[in-house]
C-alpha cells in the first residue's frame, strides 16, 4: 500500500464552503491512490505518521484540472476556414457552403485510429501540461458507425498511452454527412442509433451527446437520440442554444442530462429547466472567441438560478482551436464575468459533475481520488489572471 503525506502547501480544496476552499498550511495524506485526509497541517491524525512525507515547499495544489467539453481526436486543421472568416465569412455560410465540421469529417475519415491517436496526442500532451488529469473526448468527425466507433477507440487508447481518465461521449448527432443531405433523420436511424449500441455493447460510450442547432439537428431528432441513449442506460449532454434558442437545454434537462454546453441564446425557461434537473451549464469561451460572438451566455440568470458553471476548451479543428485549459479560464473570466473562483470551479468542481463524476474527482477532499496539480503561484486567482503562462510544478495522481 503506497501512503504519502503531502506537507508544507497551501491547498485550494475547490470545496464550496469557502473561498477556494483555501486553506493556508495544508497537508494532504494519500493512501492508494484515494485522499485519506485534506485540511490544516495541525488537524491531521496521528494515524498518518506512518506516511512517507513530501515537502511541496509551499506551493500551491489545486485538484487536477478537468477540460469536461473536448474534440480532441480529428484529422486534418482549418486554418484555411479561419481566413476565410477573417475575411468576412460567417460560421454558418462555410458550413452551408460544404466546409465547416464536413470538411473535418473528411480528413477524419481517411486517418486510422493509430493516426488519429497520433495527431491528437500533441493536443493531449498540451493539456497535462497545464494540470488535466480528466478529459472527455467526443466522437462526431466520422459520421459512419464505424468511423464514429474509431474515434473512440482513438480516446480509449490515449487514456491509456498517458496518465489521464478519458471519459468518452457518443456525438453522431453532431452534423448531417454530406451523403444524408437532406435525410437527417435517416441518418439517425442508420448511423447515430445502430451505432452507439455498438459502441456501448464494445464499451467506449461513457454518455451520449448531440448539436441541437439549425444547421445541425433539430429537437425532435435529438430526442429520438436522447430516448435511445436512456434505454441503453447512458447519461445524456448536448451542444444547446450555441448560435441560437430552439429549446435545446430544456429538452437535455427533461432527459436528465449532466450537462448543457455552449448556451449563449439560452432564455428563461432554459435556465429553469436546468435549475430544476440539476443539469450543469458548460460555458466555451473559446468558441466564443473564435467565432467572435456577441450574444453573452446568461451568468447572471445561471447564477441566480443556482445552475452549477463549468467551463472548457471545446478545442476542435473549427470553432475553438485551444488546448489549454488555463487560457479558457481566463477567457471565461475576461469574456464571461467569471469571477477567478468560479472560473476555477468550472474548471475542477463542476466539470467533474458535468462528467458525473463529481463523487470522484474535482474537489481535494478525503475519499476522492489523489489528482492534483501543484502550481508555483501564491493565490489561485493567478491561475486565471495569467495569459500564456503556465505555473504548473508537476501533476500528482496517487
Ligand atoms: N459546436 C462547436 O463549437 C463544435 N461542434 C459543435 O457542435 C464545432 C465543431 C467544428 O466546427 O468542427
Ligand atoms: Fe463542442
Amino acid at each position: 500500500m503506497t501512503r504519502t503525506l503531502l506537507t508544507n502547501l497551501r491547498l485550494a480544496t475547490m470545496t464550496a464552503d469557502r473561498p477556494y476552499g483555501l486553506v493556508e498550511d495544508g497537508a494532504v495524506a494519500i493512501a492508494d491512490g484515494r485522499i485519506a485526509y485534506a485540511g490544516p497541517v495541525e488537524d491531521f491524525e496521528e494515524a498518518f505518521d506512518a506516511f512517507e512525507t513530501r515537502d511541496m515547499g509551499g506551493r500551491l495544489v489545486t485538484p487536477a484540472l478537468i477540460d469536461c467539453h473536448t474534440h480532441l481526436v480529428f484529422g486534418g486543421n482549418r486554418a484555411r476556414e479561419f481566413e476565410m472568416r477573417l475575411e468576412g465569412a460567417t460560421y454558418e455560410e462555410i458550413a452551408r457552403a460544404g466546409g465547416g465540421i464536413v470538411s473535418t469529417v473528411a480528413a477524419t475519415r481517411e486517418l486510422s485510429k493509430d493516426e488519429l491517436v497520433e495527431a491528437a496526442l500533441p493536443r493531449l500532451n498540451a493539456m497535462l501540461a497545464e494540470g488535466v488529469g480528466t478529459v472527455e473526448i467526443k466522437s462526431g468527425y466520422g459520421l459512419t458507425i464505424e468511423d464514429e466507433l474509431k474515434m473512440l477507440r482513438a480516446a480509449r487508447e490515449l487514456g491509456r498511452l498517458r496518465d489521464v481518465r478519458v471519459r468518452t461521449s457518443w456525438l453522431a448527432a453532431h452534423a448531417v454527412p454530406a451523403e444524408y443531405k437532406d435525410r437527417a433523420d435517416a441518418y439517425i436511424d442508420d448511423v447515430a442509433l445502430p451505432g452507439m449500441e455498438a459502441g456501448a455493447e464494445e464499451g467506449l460510450i461513457d454518455a451520449v451527446d448531440g448539436f441541437c442547432e439549425g444547421i445541425a439537428f433539430s429537437p425532435a431528432q435529438i430526442a429520438r437520440v436522447f430516448e435511445r441513449a436512456r434505454a441503453l442506460g447512458l447519461p445524456v449532454k448536448l451542444h444547446a442554444e450555441q448560435l441560437s434558442d430552439l429549446g435545446g437545454a430544456k429538452l437535455a434537462a427533461e432527459h436528465g442530462a449532466l450537462s448543457a454546453d455552449h448556451l449563449e441564446y439560452l432564455g428563461a425557461y432554459g435556465v429553469a429547466a436546468m435549475a430544476a434537473a440539476g443539469t450543469v451549464a458548460v460555458l466555451l469561451p473559446g468558441a466564443f472567441y473564435t467565432l467572435r460572438e456577441k450574444q453573452m451566455p446568461p451568468v447572471e440568470a445561471l447564477r441566480a438560478a443556482g445552475v452549477a458553471i463549468a467551463v472548457a476548451t471545446d478545442c476542435n479543428p473549427g470553432s475553438s482551436p485551444l488546448a489549454s485549459p488555463l487560457l479558457a479560464m481566463n477567457m471565461a473570466a475576461t469574456l464571461f464575468r467569471l469571477t477567478p473562483e468560479e472560473a476555477l470551479a468550472g474548471m475542477t468542481r463542476n466539470a467533474a459533475r458535468a462528467l458525473g463524476l463529481g463523487g470522484e474527482v474535482g474537489t481535494v477532499e478525503a475519499g476522492k481520488r489523489a489528482e492534483l496539480a501543484v502550481w508555483d503561484v501564491e493565490h489561485p486567482a493567478e491561475l486565471v489572471y495569467r495569459i500564456g503562462f503556465n505555473a504548473l510544478v508537476e501533476r500528482v495522481v496517487g
